[in-house]
């Protein structure tokens, strides 16, 4: 997909990047864009990727990808998001990578989100539904408490994460943080695509310039 405001954030977010970091690479078309510009800056850096996808592509383009276990923790991370609220909270997952996002930005000091204006809404779950990821064993019986929950699960029907997990797209109501805690007490829950405090910057491309909003 052809993205000036896409590359532009990419590119400037990935200015931040400094030699000896330890760097988390997103998943998706923009986070992709901030892998290929961070190569061309051939810079001594060490990368976590946060799917299999990026890994491929971040070492296809020379840089080193290290898994979790070597690093005790990542400088900063840059990622994309599917939709970005004014507080900066974030909607997660299209790409179902997100579990593996999470722990990656919640092991970095600072995460950059990078995205085109497309991905500004007023509240969250505007355009989306929200991905969660849960186990295949008992799916049957945790899609049943999504239900009773009243999120309306539907299973992305022969997708498989990286983990081996199933994602149901849910419907978004009530509270953010309540919602976000009640998924976190299913046991079949592994993880959502609520981001409510992760980003510390968003770099949003606009046709000509790029916009910084700091948290
Ligand atoms: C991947 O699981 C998602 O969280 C991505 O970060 C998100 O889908 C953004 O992707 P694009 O940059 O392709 O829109």
């Amino acid at each position: 997909m052809e993205s000036a405001e896409r590359d532009a954030a990419a590119r400037a977010a990935v200015r931040e990047v400094k030699a000896g970091m330890v760097v988390g690479l997103g998943t998706g078309d923009t986070a992709e864009r901030a892998i290929r510009a961070l190569a061309e800056r051939q810079l001594a850096i060490v990368t976590v990727a946060t799917s299999q996808r990026s890994a491929t592509l971040a070492r296809s383009l020379g840089l080193r990808v290290h898994e979790p276990e070597q690093e005790e923790s990542l400088h900063l991370t840059i990622d994309g998001a599917d939709e970005i609220d004014p507080e900066l909270r974030l909607l997660k997952g299209a790409g179902g990578a997100l579990t593996r996002e999470k722990l990656v930005a919640r092991a970095s000091q600072r995460l950059l989100i990078v995205a085109d204006e497309a991905k500004l809404v007023g509240a969250l779950g505007e355009r989306h539904r929200l991905p969660v990821e849960i186990l295949p064993f008992a799916r049957r019986w945790t899609l049943a408490r999504l239900s009773e929950m009243k999120l309306d699960p539907v299973v992305r029907e022969g997708f498989v994460t990286d983990n081996g997990g199933v994602i149901a797209d849910c419907r978004i109501h009530g509270d953010l943080t309540d919602l976000a805690r009640a998924l976190k007490q299913l046991p079949g829950v592994i993880e959502h695509g609520l981001f409510l405090d992760e980003a510390s910057a968003i770099y949003v491309g606009r046709p000509g310039s790029v916009e910084v909003r700091l948290r």
